[in-house]
């Protein structure tokens, strides 16, 4: 059987910016899925290299500046005031934050990535968020921030501070997105990702696998992505990290192959799109993590922790790059 994969036109596109119309559907990226390992893996390292330095890993670090007791109920989360098991604490100063980026430029990263556990941000935080990725920006670093859903008026301020990159992800597939969160719908978070874009930073934006979702939903989920005009400057993919607590603390294991494919998929729909190997890493191999390379992922959270969840020691990656020949970008 021959797999064949199109761009169709576009019904509707999601954001301001008036591109190509093109559409992913969901049988075409379903039909990648059901290429043949190889033969998808070669398809995703033909794109990856006419797009990018085939040996070059972008590294971002995490900090959380403000954890836990977040209102709304995303059934992975540890930091849910619904079910998470997250130690809260308040917003930190801006010292700390600084004091952790600066560690995390002299290990290599390039871009620090703050995240706090919000259903959105209130402008009082919003003021103290300013100032973070302003002192962050000096330091000569890419910013991003995650603060959940913005109002309007909010991503002009960020982008003020000199904010980089929004992260907002869009999680899951539409079909199975109110199975796992209730407090807010996944337009909501367009909606934010379109003032994102509308206020001129760069859009971070993926999902999670893993949660129980088939097969159709991945690659629902990654045609939303695409779809969006234009497309994530860097697409987060998490494998869930089953948080003790949480709904889907007893989701059933995916299928490591199937994440590979997921991000093999990824690179050959978002050809110039930075690709992430989000949370997860920690419980993957090292072999596992090299496919998923070949594969074009070309970024990784960098340093020992995620938010709440361990990610692995930055010893363990300078190894794992070395025995790859891989570099920091
Ligand atoms: N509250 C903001 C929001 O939801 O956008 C920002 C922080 S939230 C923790 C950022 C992202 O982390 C989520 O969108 C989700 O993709 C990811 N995430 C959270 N818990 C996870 C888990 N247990 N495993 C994998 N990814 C997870
Ligand atoms: C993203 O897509 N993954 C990161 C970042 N964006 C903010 C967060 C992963 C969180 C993993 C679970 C935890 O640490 O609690
Ligand atoms: Fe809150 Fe974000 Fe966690 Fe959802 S994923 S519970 S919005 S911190």
């Amino acid at each position: 059987m021959t797999a064949t994969a199109t761009a169709q036109p576009a019904a509707q596109v999601h954001a301001t910016t008036p591109l190509p119309a093109l559409r992913w559907s969901t049988d075409a990226l379903v039909a990648l899925f059901e290429l043949p390992f190889n033969d998808l893996l070669f398809r995703a390292q033909e794109v990856h290299r006419e797009h990018h330095q085939p040996n070059a890993v972008q590294l971002s670090t995490l900090l959380s500046i403000k954890t836990g007791g977040c209102s709304e109920d995303c059934g992975y989360c540890s930091q849910s005031a619904h079910h998470g098991e997250a130690e809260r604490e308040a917003l930190l100063d801006v010292d700390a934050v600084v004091s952790a980026a600066k560690a995390a430029k002299d290990k290599g990263a390039t871009r620090f990535c703050m995240g706090a556990a919000w259903r959105g941000p209130k402008d009082k935080d919003l003021d103290q968020v300013a100032g973070m990725i302003a002192a962050v920006k000096a330091l000569g670093m890419e910013t991003c921030v995650t603060l959940g859903m913005l109002k309007p008026g909010q991503a002009d301020k960020l982008k003020a501070a000199g904010l980089d990159y929004y992260n907002h992800n869009l999680d899951t597939a539409p079909e199975f997105y109110g199975q796992v969160i209730s407090t807010h719908s996944q337009q909501d978070r367009f909606d934010t990702l379109d003032q994102v874009r509308a206020a001129g930073i760069n859009v971070c934006c993926g999902g999670i696998v893993g949660m129980g979702e088939t097969r159709r939903a991945r690659a629902s989920l990654l045609a939303e992505l695409a779809n969006l005009a234009p497309p994530p400057e860097s697409v987060p993919i998490n494998q869930l990290v089953p948080m003790p607590g949480t709904p889907l603390e007893n989701a059933p294991p995916l299928d490591p192959f199937e994440f590979v494919r997921t991000i093999a998929v990824a690179r050959i729909i978002m050809p110039t799109s930075l690709v992430r190997l989000s949370a997860g890493r920690q419980e993957m191999s090292d072999e596992l993590q090299a496919l998923c390379f070949l594969a074009g992922a070309n970024s990784i959270f960098y340093g020992d922790k995620l938010l709440t969840a361990d990610n692995p020691e930055a010893g363990r990656d300078e190894a794992l790059f070395k025995r790859l020949g891989l570099h920091a970008a």
